[in-house]
Formats: structure tokens, C-alpha cells, sequence
């Protein structure tokens, strides 16, 4: 990326909504789109670039919309195709650009293309999905009959039976999730006039849903053993198989070649390696413009997700730095802390006490926006929104926790075992509605919200910050205004200091002879600053998320303390 042109992405800041929780207009519980362009304004006030919209395709909402049953309409709860261009206008209007979340790595099983290639073995369509015959020897419905061994994402194999033909169908998440055959190039061609259809009707491009997944070893082979369980890891056959380049530069000839270069293409890459994410958002080889990876967010897991261990700085430090290393000379970086399979950012890399939540919000996000990257901002991230207070396993919506808890359970597992796994890593953390204000249901929805609205909404809203020139908001809109102004943010080469500090993390941004130091204390123990970086002493405070407390001390780094200094 040569500062001389860089694209325009390369400055922006993107924000994700969930539109289930975002908000509400007619009362039903559930966020619509016509409650996202009642919320333009908000989006136009924090200074965001782009919207990324999760699924508001047709769908029987078995995994919150990622399973799609009709990618060209909307689904009646979220709105229409008019409110859909209605908002894409305002968005517009304000600015703002729209990119739809594309999943196509598997679709609906009520999607008429799965539904007429169930129908027989012989239906034109039999391959666009993956069917497979019972392993060698073994009898279709006995278990281990499946043809890999592969674990789905949401617990169980990846193989459902279908009763109908006797044969098995891939899907690598839910059983309602079939995964669609990439290599059938009429899948790819279906997909492809899917994907114009949406840059016709105007949208900005895609963040693409599991990308690296489309190709697989076209032999399925069994994976490894995965300890404590009847199941193989399939990640090595089904992540980064032999023909995603092939796919994605044909994706990129097929659907962008030659369009209005104001698009953006971000593909979610679930065990991404530095190398891999070279190769795709390389420019000279026409496939993404970044990608998603997950090394930073799988720090604090053990065997599985449910087993959370503690983060070391260190190791954070390590994996973004080496990212940043990686994606330096070449391709490009997102830069996120959760999204809505994560858990929320302040309550899990920072600390959501009352004592320490807004400086270590606002530390957090100092930290992410000064490194090189497009920095994404996750529904109510903005106001340090925090993971929820679960009290009961029936308190969960998300497929994939209530999967987890099931096959737990039926292991024999405690429910208040389980639950205690479950309240630091459920998606359902992100998920609870956005706090617009105090009111009941913190303004989300008049209706009953379709899951629990977070109890601390009294405290923690849009309106309570909106006018607040120290809050997490003010202090989101502070970074987001410093990315679009200052290019040693936007390019600036990144230099880690510190590697082996387990508390501070702090990193230089240069750029034709501008220097920034950002420093950020991600603990409550104060650090001296001069004898950590002496060059820190004195330096001009470009942005800050304490110099406004009465114990504030240039000298001392106080605890959760951020600072973007330029060096004289
Ligand atoms: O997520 C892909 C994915 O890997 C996630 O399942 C993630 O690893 C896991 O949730 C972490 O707990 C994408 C979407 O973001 C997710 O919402 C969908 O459920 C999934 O794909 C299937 O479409």
C-alpha cells in the first residue's frame, strides 16, 4: 500500500449492525430496517464510513439469518426491499455506504435450491450441495456412518442423513446451514449474478460470511482427532482449500472488474495465517481487500471455546504485531474486538467494573484505532456496551450456545457448570439490544425484545453519552474524526515497543517524518511513564482518555490510561 494512492478504505472506519438487536420500529421485538434509518443520524454523528449490515435476507432465522432461504428479498421481519432501498438512500445521503453480508458458503435447507436438490438423487441440482453415500461398510443412520468425521461448528457432525435419497449432506454449521458445491460452476455462477444484483441495486460491497471455506479437499478426508470427542477437526480439509484463489479472482473478474472503484470487500477467514491473508488482499492478485482473521480473539481459549483461559498482553501483542508486520508491505488489515460472534470488548480484554469501565473502554479503543488497518466498531462498542448478566441457560437465543449446552447437558454436565461457560464466550453477549436510553427495554423496541435487554441499560445508553465530552462515545468519535484526518494514522509503518511488558502495550506510527507514540496501559497498575519511554515525556497529547481526571499525571500512566503523543 503506497502512501501515494492508497484506496479510500484505507482511512474509513466500519461499523457493524446486528439488525435483530439494533433497533426496532413497529414493536415486534425485533430490530428492522426501518429502526436502523431511524438511527442514521447516530451513525453520521460517530463519523463512520460504512455500515456493515448482517444478513437481512429471507431466512427461517435458524442461525440469526446466516441461513438463507431467498438472497434477493428481505425477510418480513426485518422489512421490505423499498425499506431496503430507503435506507440505502438515506445512508447515502449522509455519506455513509452499505455492504451486505454475503453467505454463500452454505445456504438455508429451505432455500429452493436445496429444496430441489433433496428431492431426488437424479435432481439437476443434486450437486450443488454435497451428498455423500454412508461411510464404507456402514449401515446410513448408525453412528460414525458418516462420511467424515468431521465436528460441526455448532456441536455434532457435520453429515445430517437425509431420509428421503439415504445419503448424507454436508454442513459445517447448523444441519439447516447445507454447504453449497463450489465446484459446480454453476453454483458459482448463481452467486455471482446474485452478488451484481446487489452492486446494481446500489450497495457498496460484501463482508464475505466464512469465505475461506467454499473450497475444500475435494476428497473429504477425515480430520484429526479432536480429544474428548467422537469427532475429527475438518478444518483441514474445509479452510483455505486448493481452489479459493481460483474462486475469489474468479469472484472478482465475474462480479467487480470494472466497477466503480468506491467498493469494499472484507472476507471473514476463520483460521487465517499471516501468508494466507498476504495472498488475498494483494492487490496485484484482484481477490479481497482484507479479511477478518481470528488469531487475536482465540488468545483466551483453551480445547474449545467454553474453556476461557486469561489473555496475556504479551501474546496480544505478539499476534498484532505480527499482523501488522505481515500486512506491511502488502494487503491490508481489520482491526477489530468483536463483532457479533464475540464476546463484548470491555468485558473481555478490558475491565467492566464500575470503577474502570469507561477509561478501559475508551483505552481499548485508543489501542485498536492507532494501529494500520481499517478499525470496525460493533453495535454499542461505541458506548461500552458490556457482556450481559445471564441467569438461567433459557436466557440464551443463539443456536450455537444452546447446541453447546445440550450436548453438554446430555453428557451430563451440571446446568450451572455449563452456564458459568457459557456467560464469558456466548454470542449472545453482542446480541442483546442496543441502549439507545433508560427507558424499558433501554428504547430498543415497545414490544417485548426478542432476548433480554442487559439490566445496566440505565446507565450505559446513547442518551446518557450523546452530550457527555468524556464519554466512551465522545471519545469514539474523537478517533474516528483523528483516523480521517491524519494520514500517519491512516499509513503510518507500525513499530512495536515493549514487546515483553505485560501491561503496557505501546507501538510508533511513522510516516514521512511524523512520528506518533500511542501508549496504553491495559491494567489499573499506574507505570512511570519516563522510565518506560523517556521519549513520551513532553511530547504533544494528540488524544487522550484521562488527561481530564483530577489524578491525571503526564508523568504517571494511570490505570486504563491511552495516549496518542506526537514526537517532537
Ligand atoms: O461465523 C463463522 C465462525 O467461525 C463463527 O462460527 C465463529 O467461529 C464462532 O461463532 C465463534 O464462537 C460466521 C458468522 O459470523 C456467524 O454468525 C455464523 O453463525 C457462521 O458464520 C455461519 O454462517
Amino acid at each position: 500500500m503506497t502512501s501515494a494512492n492508497p484506496p479510500w478504505w484505507t482511512s474509513a472506519v466500519v461499523y457493524q449492525v446486528y439488525p435483530r438487536s439494533f433497533a426496532d420500529s413497529d414493536g415486534d421485538g425485533i430490530g428492522d430496517l426501518e429502526g436502523i434509518r431511524g438511527k442514521l443520524d447516530h451513525l453520521a454523528d460517530l463519523g463512520v464510513d460504512v455500515v456493515w449490515l448482517s444478513p437481512v435476507y429471507r431466512s427461517p432465522q435458524d442461525d440469526n439469518g446466516y441461513d438463507i432461504s431467498d438472497y434477493q428479498d428481505i425477510d418480513p421481519a426485518f422489512g421490505t426491499l423499498d425499506q431496503f432501498d430507503a435506507l440505502l438512500a438515506d445512508a447515502h445521503a449522509r455519506g455513509i455506504k452499505i455492504v451486505m453480508d454475503l453467505v454463500v458458503n452454505h445456504t438455508s435447507d429451505e432455500h429452493p435450491w436445496f429444496v430441489e436438490s433433496r428431492s431426488s438423487t437424479v435432481s439437476p441440482k443434486r450437486d450443488w450441495y454435497w451428498w455423500r453415500d454412508a461411510r464404507e461398510g456402514m449401515d446410513a443412520g448408525t453412528p460414525g456412518a458418516e462420511p467424515t468425521n468431521w465436528q460441526s461448528f455448532f456441536s455434532g457432525p457435520c453429515w445430517e442423513l437425509d431420509e428421503t435419497t439415504g445419503q448424507y449432506y454436508l454442513h459445517l454449521f447448523s444441519r439447516r446451514q447445507p454447504d453449497l458445491n463450489w465446484e459446480n460452476a454453476q453454483v458459482r455462477r448463481a452467486v455471482y449474478e446474485m452478488m451484481r444484483w446487489w452492486l446494481d441495486r446500489g450497495v457498496d460491497g460484501f463482508r464475505m460470511d466464512v469465505i475461506n471455506m467454499i473450497s475444500k479437499q475435494p476428497d473429504l478426508p477425515d480430520g484429526p482427532p479432536i480429544p474428548g470427542t467422537p469427532y475429527g477437526d475438518g478444518s483441514v480439509a474445509t479452510f483455505f482449500g486448493p481452489r479459493l484463489h481460483e474462486f475469489l479472482a474468479e469472484m472478482h473478474r465475474e462480479v467487480f472488474a470494472g466497477r466503480d472503484a468506491d467498493l469494499i470487500t472484507v472476507g471473514e477467514m476463520p483460521g487465517a495465517t499471516v501468508e494466507q491473508a498476504r495472498l488475498v488482499t494483494d492487490p496485484a492478485r484482484a481477490e479481497l481487500d482484507m479479511v477478518f482473521q481470528f488469531e487475536h480473539v482465540q488468545l483466551d481459549q483453551g480445547a474449545s471455546k467454553w474453556d476461557h483461559r486469561p489473555l496475556r498482553l504479551t501474546d496480544l501483542k505478539a499476534s498484532f504485531g505480527r499482523w501488522q508486520a505481515g500486512l506491511a508491505d502488502v494487503g491490508w488489515n481489520s482491526l477489530y474486538w468483536d463483532n457479533h460472534d464475540q464476546p463484548r470488548a470491555v468485558s473481555r480484554f478490558g475491565d467492566d467494573s464500575p470503577a474502570y469501565r469507561r477509561d478501559s473502554a475508551t483505552c481499548l479503543a485508543t489501542l485498536l484505532h492507532g494501529h494500520r488497518g481499517t478499525p470496525y466498531v460493533y453495535q454499542g462498542e461505541e458506548i461500552g456496551m458490556a457482556n450481559s448478566t445471564w441467569s438461567s441457560v433459557r436466557d440464551f437465543r443463539d443456536i450455537e450456545t444452546l447446541n453447546h449446552v445440550a450436548e453438554a447437558t446430555a453428557l451430563g454436565a451440571d446446568p450451572e457448570e455449563v452456564l458459568a461457560t457459557l456467560r464469558p464466550a456466548s454470542r449472545d453477549n453482542a446480541r442483546t439490544p442496543v441502549q439507545w436510553d433508560a427507558t424499558e427495554h433501554a428504547g430498543f423496541t415497545t414490544g417485548t425484545p426478542w432476548i433480554g435487554v442487559n439490566p445496566d441499560h440505565v446507565e450505559w445508553n446513547v442518551a446518557a453519552q450523546r452530550e457527555d465530552p468524556h464519554s466512551v462515545l465522545a471519545h469514539h468519535r474523537a478517533l474516528i474524526a483523528l483516523r480521517h484526518a491524519d494520514r500517519t494514522v491512516q499509513l503510518g509503518d507500525f513499530t512495536m515497543l515493549l514487546p515483553d511488558h505485560e501491561d503496557v502495550y505501546a507501538f510508533t506510527r511513522s510516516l514521512d517524518g511524523d512520528t506518533l507514540l500511542v501508549v496504553c496501559n491495559v491494567s489499573a497498575t499506574p507505570y512511570p511513564l519516563a522510565e518506560l519511554l523517556p521519549e513520551a515525556v513532553g511530547d504533544e497529547l494528540v488524544l487522550g482518555n484521562r488527561d481530564h481526571l483530577p489524578d491525571h499525571d503526564d508523568a504517571v500512566l494511570g490505570p486504563w490510561d491511552a495516549r496518542i503523543l506526537r514526537l517532537r
